[in-house]
């Protein structure tokens, strides 16, 4: 197994491993939320570090963030997916039950749902519209209309449960809110108005007033892709080179599992 390098090396008690992207701040916002210590390991990510045979020892998904606990007993706990951290986050830290329901009461199963949903619908069709909005080294309008309207109907359906209920698993704040607030604080740069979901908004305005979400989303920089900072005029050489040199790096990132689509027989039959 690589070695980790000293300066990257879990110290004794909660690590979070993230770069200034977009899930990392679930974590951040999470920890401030429960009010725990954390060190904070920064992965170069435009350096390609996360795909490091040593970070994907910790992630094997070369993916972030990812967590390392390592705990008073002596125990390591690695975890990765940011869903998966959230809740050992909450296994771990939230005894009283402040960004969560007690496991198996009628609560859990909305803030599981609800969760599910942003790790396996409103992330990656945010991702996907951000990608083909932002980051594409070539135009592919096909491409950002699917992802783009995939990412709209998602609000629809979140801004409907936020009309009925004021978080979005029900009367209490939980991961899900954290995990899903985090891309719908990003709706600008994926390429989706809030202003268009006014339940949706008023819940992002909400939370964002919150002393805990305020300071993790200054961990480990401000959080750069919100609507606000998008839209500021100072920043924008920043947003440019992004959007040139991440799609270059992007693309570059993906040529290496390029292949052909395995055909299938209606391919011969004519559309
Ligand atoms: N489903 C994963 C998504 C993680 C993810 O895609 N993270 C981005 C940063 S926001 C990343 O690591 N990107 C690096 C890359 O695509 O190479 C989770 O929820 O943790």
């Amino acid at each position: 197994m690589a070695t980790i390098p000293p300066e990257k090396a879990p110290k004794p008690g909660l690590n979070v491993y993230g770069y200034a992207s977009v899930n990392p701040y679930k974590l951040t916002i999470a920890a401030e939320e429960l009010n725990i210590p954390y060190n904070y390991i920064n992965i170069d990510m435009p350096a390609g570090e996360a795909q490091a045979e040593w970070y994907k020892s910790i992630n094997p998904n070369g993916r972030l963030p990812a967590l390392v606990h390592n705990k008073e007993d002596g125990a390591t706990v690695t975890v990765f997916e940011s869903a998966a951290c959230l809740l050992y986050l909450v296994s771990e830290f939230d005894k009283d039950n402040k960004i969560s329901y007690p496991v198996g009461t009628p609560g859990y199963w909305p803030q599981l749902s609800w969760l599910s949903w942003q790790v396996a619908g409103f992330g990656p069709m945010m991702g996907q519209a951000c990608f083909f909005n932002r980051y594409t080294t070539e135009p592919v309008p096909y491409a950002s209309w699917r992802y783009t309207s995939e990412a709209r109907r998602l609000h629809t359906v979140l801004d409907r449960q936020l009309s009925a209920t004021p978080f979005v698993g029900g009367d209490r704040l939980t991961v899900a809110d954290i995990a899903i607030f985090i891309f719908a604080h990003s709706g600008k740069w994926c390429g989706v108005d809030i202003n268009e979901f006014p339940n949706v908004k008023a819940w992002r305005d909400k939370l964002i007033q919150r002393p805990a979400f305020q300071k993790g989303l200054q961990i480990p920089v401000p959080y750069p892709y919100s609507d606000e900072a998008v839209s500021s005029p100072n920043g924008q050489d920043f947003y440019t080179n992004l959007r040139k040199y991440g799609g270059q790096m992007i693309k570059g990132a993906t040529e290496q599992w390029k292949g052909d689509v395995v055909p299938v027989p209606s391919d011969h039959a004519n559309l």
